[in-house]
C-alpha cells in the first residue's frame, strides 16, 4: 500500500514537472510571490507622516507571509544605523522592529524575500545598512532617451508629469509603473534616485519639469525613496535669467538659492544636486577661474539650509598630456578639506571609465577630510549592454576588498532600467540591480550569495537549477574581461556605442585619449600603458604598499598587468608561457565560456518559464558570436605588431581583419544593436 502510495506520489511529482512552466515576462522582478496568503500584521501607533510607509509593510505582509502574524514596531536601537531593522521570533509570532518606517519596510521586504527563498528564519535576524544613501543614477534625459541605457525608453513620462492640467490616475499603468519602481528599490534597501542624466538639461529646473519632479517625489516617497537632480552648472545662464555663472558671483549664488527654495517648497524632502561640471563639455566653475571647491560650495549653501546634498562628481579630465588615469587624482586631492560638510565627491570606481575591469581609483583614501562616494555603473555600457550575461556583483567585490572602508560614505550605481517589460533588458541584467542594492546595504556581501538570493527569487529554489547557473553568473564577468581586454587591457571599444571590438580606431583630429591605442600602446616591441615611476607614474597616487607591489611587473597582480606595464611580447608570465601566448589564451578561454553557458542554460530548459527561457537563450547566442568576434578581432590586430602565431592548439580565427575593420554598427550611444543588425554588419 505505502509503496503504491509513494509511486502514486512519484509520478504525481514527475507529472507536475512535465506541465508547462507559465510564460513570465520578467515585470516582477524578484518579488513574485503571489498574493492572497492572508497574512496578519498589526501596525505600530505612530504619526500621520509615518504612516504611509508602516502601512505599505503590513499589506505586503498581508499580501504574500504564510508564517505566524507579524507585529511591526518603531523602536530606537542604539546598536543600529536608523535605518536598520531588527526581525525576532517571539511566542506570538513574528516582530519587525526599527528606529524608522523605512527601516520597518525593509525588514518586512527581508521577510518576504526568505520566505520565497525558502530559508527559514532560525533566530533573531538584525541587519544595518552601511551607508545612508544608496542611490541610482539613471542617465534619462528629457526626451526619453537613456543615455547608455539599452532597455528602451526613460520610464519618467516627462509629457504627462509636466502636464498641469493632468491629474494622477493611481490605476494608470505609468502610475503602476512608478509604484512598482520605488517598490523593488525599497525591497533592495535603495533609497535615493537621480530622475536625470548628468549630461543635464537646464530645462529641469525649469517650473513645469519641478512640478513633474514633485509627482514623482510623492509617489517615492512611502517607499522611503527620495528625489535628487542632475543640475546643469550654467542654468542661471542657459535659462536665460543671468549672464554669468560664476559661483562667486553674488546674484549667481542668489539664484540657486531661490532656486533651491522653489524646489524645497515643492519636495521638502527633496535629496539635492548631482553635479557633472567641466567634464567632457560640461560647464563648470573652471569656466569662470573657479575651483571645483568654489563651484560645489556655491551650490551646497543654496541646499543646507534644507539639509540637502551636493553630489560633485570627479569624473574630469582634460585634455593635458597628464595620463588620463591620474587626472582625477590631479584636480581633486589638493581640494581637500575645502568641501562644506554637505558635498560628497562622487567619484567612479576605477580612475578610467567603468572598464570590465580596473585598479581602484586612488582618489580613496586619499581625501581624509572629505565625505567621497563611489559610483559604479549597473547599465553595462562596457560589457556587451543588455545583450551579454553579465553579473557584475563580483566586479565590485573586487573594488569594495581593495577600497580603504572608511573612505566611503554612501554608494550610487548609474542605472539599467527603462521601459522594457523586463526592465533591465536581459533577463540577467535585473541582477545587477539587485546586486548593486544589496551590495550598497552590506558592502561584505559575497557575489554566490547574491546570485543566490536573485536566483531563488527570480525563478526558483531547485537547486538543480540554482547550482549551474549561480555558478554561470560568477564566471560571467571574467569571461567578459576574457574576450573583450583581458590582462589589464582596457578601452578598446568602438568609438561612441562602446560595444564592439576597435583597437585600432583612429580617428583624426579625435582627442588621443578617446582613442583605443592611447591606451592599449601596442608597438613592435610589447603592449600595456606603462604607469609605472618611470612612466606616467600614475602607480604613486596609490598607498606606498600598493604603488610598490603595482610598480613592478614581477608582483604586479596579472589581471591588471598591461594597465600598469608596456612588456614585451615575449615578456614571461607566471605560467611560463610568453605574454603573446597569454594574452591569446585568455581571449580563447572567454569564448570558450561563453559556448559553455550557452550548453549550461539549454540543459536549464526544464526549470524555466518558456519566455525567459528563449530570450536568454537568444542573447547568450548573441554573446557567443560577439566574444568571437571580440577575440578575432583583437588578436589579429596585436598580431600585427607581435608577428607570432596565435598557438596552434588554439580555434583559429573565423574573420578576417580588413573584414572586421569594415564593421561600423550604426548605433547611438542609447542602443542596443539585436541580432540580425549584428549579423548584418558583422
Ligand atoms: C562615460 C559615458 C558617457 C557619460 C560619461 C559620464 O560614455 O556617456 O556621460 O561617462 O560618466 O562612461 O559622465
Amino acid at each position: 500500500m505505502r509503496s503504491m502510495l509513494r509511486s502514486l506520489l512519484t509520478c504525481a511529482a514527475s507529472l507536475l514537472f512535465l506541465l508547462p512552466l507559465k510564460a513570465e515576462d520578467g515585470s516582477r522582478l524578484w518579488l513574485r510571490q503571489e498574493g492572497g496568503a492572508n497574512g496578519s500584521a498589526t501596525l505600530p501607533s505612530a504619526n500621520r507622516r509615518l504612516l504611509p510607509t508602516l502601512r505599505i509593510a503590513a499589506d505586503e505582509l498581508r499580501q504574500a507571509w504564510r508564517g505566524a502574524p507579524v507585529r511591526l514596531l518603531l523602536e530606537k536601537n542604539d546598536a543600529l544605523a536608523p535605518d536598520g531593522f531588527r526581525i525576532r521570533p517571539t511566542a506570538s509570532g513574528v516582530t519587525i522592529s526599527s528606529a524608522t518606517p523605512a527601516g520597518v519596510l525593509y525588514g518586512a521586504y527581508r521577510l518576504l524575500a526568505l520566505q520565497a527563498m525558502e530559508t527559514s528564519l532560525t533566530g533573531e535576524l538584525t541587519e544595518s545598512p552601511a551607508y545612508d544613501l544608496r542611490i541610482l543614477n539613471h542617465w534619462d534625459n528629457l526626451d526619453r532617451t537613456v543615455e547608455r541605457g539599452y532597455a528602451g525608453r526613460s520610464l519618467w513620462d516627462w509629457e504627462e508629469l509636466t502636464d498641469s492640467m493632468a491629474t494622477d490616475n493611481p490605476s494608470s499603468v505609468t502610475y503602476q509603473r512608478y509604484v512598482a519602481y520605488a517598490r523593488a528599490n525599497a525591497s533592495i534597501g535603495i533609497n535615493g534616485t537621480v530622475l536625470n542624466n548628468v549630461n543635464a538639461s537646464p530645462q529641469i529646473l525649469t517650473r513645469a519639469y519641478l512640478h513633474g519632479v514633485k509627482r514623482l517625489a510623492d509617489i517615492f516617497r512611502p517607499y522611503g525613496l527620495r528625489v535628487y537632480l542632475s543640475v546643469n552648472f550654467a542654468s542661471p545662464m542657459a535659462l536665460g535669467e543671468l549672464s554669468t555663472a560664476d559661483p562667486l558671483d553674488e546674484d549667481v549664488r542668489h539664484w540657486w538659492k531661490a532656486k533651491a527654495d522653489e524646489i524645497y517648497r515643492l519636495i521638502p524632502d527633496f535629496g539635492g544636486f548631482l553635479v557633472k561640471a567641466n567634464s567632457e563639455g560640461q560647464p563648470g566653475p573652471c569656466d569662470f577661474g573657479r575651483t571645483h571647491a568654489e563651484g560645489a560650495n556655491m551650490l551646497a549653501d543654496a541646499l543646507a539650509p534644507h539639509r540637502g546634498t551636493v553630489m560633485w562628481r570627479a569624473f574630469v579630465y582634460s585634455p593635458t598630456d597628464a595620463d588620463r588615469a591620474k587626472q582625477a587624482y590631479l584636480e581633486f586631492q589638493p581640494l581637500d578639506g575645502q568641501f562644506r560638510p554637505n558635498v560628497i565627491i562622487q567619484v567612479k570606481n576605477g580612475p578610467i571609465d567603468f572598464q570590465p575591469r580596473e585598479p581602484y581609483s586612488p582618489l580613496f583614501g586619499a581625501m581624509p577630510r572629505t565625505p567621497l562616494m563611489a559610483e559604479l555603473q549597473v547599465t553595462q555600457e562596457y560589457l556587451g549592454h543588455a545583450n551579454h550575461l553579465a553579473f557584475l556583483a563580483p566586479m565590485w567585490r573586487e573594488f569594495f576588498d581593495l577600497v580603504p572602508p572608511a573612505s566611503l560614505r554612501a554608494v550610487a550605481g548609474v542605472a539599467n532600467i527603462g521601459t522594457d517589460d523586463n526592465w533591465c533588458g536581459h533577463p540577467f541584467a535585473a541582477a545587477n540591480w539587485y546586486a548593486f542594492g544589496r551590495l550598497a546595504w552590506n558592502p561584505a556581501l559575497g557575489s554566490e550569495a547574491i546570485a543566490n538570493e536573485w536566483l531563488r527569487q527570480t525563478f526558483g529554489t531547485d537547486e538543480a537549477f540554482v547550482a549551474p547557473i549561480s555558478q554561470l553568473m560568477l564566471e560571467s564577468r571574467e569571461a567578459v574581461v576574457d574576450y573583450m581586454m583581458p590582462l589589464g587591457l582596457h578601452h578598446i571599444f568602438a568609438w561612441g556605442h562602446h560595444y564592439g571590438p576597435e583597437p585600432w580606431c583612429d580617428i583624426p583630429g579625435a582627442r588621443p585619449d578617446w582613442l583605443p591605442p592611447y591606451y592599449h600602446r601596442a608597438d613592435s616591441i610589447g603592449i600595456g600603458f606603462d604607469r609605472t615611476r618611470t612612466g606616467s607614474d600614475a602607480v604613486s597616487q596609490y598607498p606606498p604598499a600598493l604603488a610598490e607591489l603595482y610598480n613592478d611587473p614581477a608582483t604586479c597582480p596579472e589581471h591588471y598587468l598591461l594597465w600598469f606595464h608596456h612588456l614585451p611580447w615575449n615578456y614571461a608570465m607566471k605560467s611560463g608561457r610568453t605574454l603573446w601566448d597569454e594574452l591569446c589564451r585568455h581571449y580563447d578561454r572567454g569564448v570558450r565560456q561563453t559556448r559553455g553557458f550557452q550548453q549550461t542554460w539549454d540543459a536549464m530548459k526544464p526549470y524555466v518559464d518558456p519566455d525567459r527561457f528563449a530570450d536568454v537563450q537568444a542573447r547568450l547566442r548573441i554573446q557567443a558570436r560577439d566574444a568571437t568576434w571580440w577575440r578575432d578581432a583583437c588578436l589579429l590586430y596585436f598580431q600585427t605588431f607581435a608577428r607570432q602565431p596565435i598557438p596552434y592548439d588554439l580555434e583559429r580565427p573565423i574573420h578576417g581583419l580588413d573584414e572586421l575593420k569594415q564593421v561600423q554598427l550604426p548605433i547611438g550611444n542609447h542602443e542596443c544593436p539585436d541580432e540580425e543588425l549584428l549579423n548584418k554588419y558583422r
